[in-house]
């Protein structure tokens, strides 16, 4: 399944590598794709809980705003 959730505080190349990083680590197995200029993060993963995603963003240092 694939969602989209909208992460605030990203501001860079950079800070996508993190949030990229942060997920893929915590959600198995998943695909990771971010669109900087609209904060969009798309997730493919078989299985995908937001609260998991959610704690993954946060604990990155990012804001967590929802599913789009
Ligand atoms: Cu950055």
């Amino acid at each position: 399944m694939s969602k989209t959730y909208k992460v605030d505080g990203m501001t860079c190349g950079g800070c996508a590598a993190s949030v990229q990083k942060a997920i893929a680590g915590a959600v198995p197995g998943a695909t990771v794709s971010i669109d900087l200029p609209t904060a969009r993060v798309t997730v493919d993963a078989a299985a995908l809980d937001d609260a998991v995603v959610r704690k993954a963003v946060e604990d990155a240092g990012f804001d967590y705003a929802g599913t789009v």
